[in-house]
């Protein structure tokens, strides 16, 4: 194994992760996936990009995102949710898409537009509000090939199972 390949991804304080969604209200949903890369330890950058009241934004960012060394990126949007599509159309990093759940239709509207995207440009879409899975599906894609996160990883599964075992404890009692 090259001795550069044993360097954690996230060794730096450049963001690995982009984190971006199509309005500040969307934050509220979000921050979830920011916590998860915070407490991961992978550097990240949060920015409101609009695939529909900032498209020359929007071009902007997937286009550089690679280049400015982005590996992976999370998008939330809610409604008519072409954010990460086009974000996917744009750039070859994966894409993960969170459904944003507005106060109409429940958020199956986000969820159907994210996730019936055409062959060919992959968006992984988590559930409706599932900014939590994101954050983790990033640093799953990430921890491929970074041992250290890897571990965490693992360490991080091990803690369910010890929360998910106690609480079964706590039931019997
Ligand atoms: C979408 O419109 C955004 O992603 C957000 O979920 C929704 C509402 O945006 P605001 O009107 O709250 O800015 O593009």
């Amino acid at each position: 194994m090259p001795a550069s390949s044993s360097v954690p991804l996230h060794s730096s304080d450049e963001p690995v992760v982009g984190v971006v969604m199509g309005s500040d209200s969307d934050w509220r949903v979000l921050s979830d996936a920011s916590q998860v890369l915070t407490d991961f330890g992978v550097p990240h950058e949060v920015e409101v990009v609009s695939a529909h009241r900032t498209p020359d934004k929007l071009l902007r960012y997937g286009r550089e995102a690679r280049g400015r060394g982005l590996r992976a990126i999370i998008a939330g949007a809610g409604g008519a949710a072409h954010l990460p599509g086009m974000l996917a159309s744009l750039t070859g990093l994966p894409v993960i898409g969170v459904p944003v759940q507005l106060a109409t239709l429940d958020g199956l509207d986000s969820l159907l537009s994210i996730v019936q995207m055409p062959a060919g440009i992959p968006v992984a879409t988590v559930s409706i509000n599932g900014a939590k899975n994101a954050g983790l599906l990033a640093v799953r894609i990430l921890g491929a090939a970074d041992p250290q996160l890897a571990a965490q990883l693992d360490d991080f599964a091990k803690d369910l199972e010890s929360q998910v075992e106690e609480k079964n404890r706590r039931l019997k009692d």
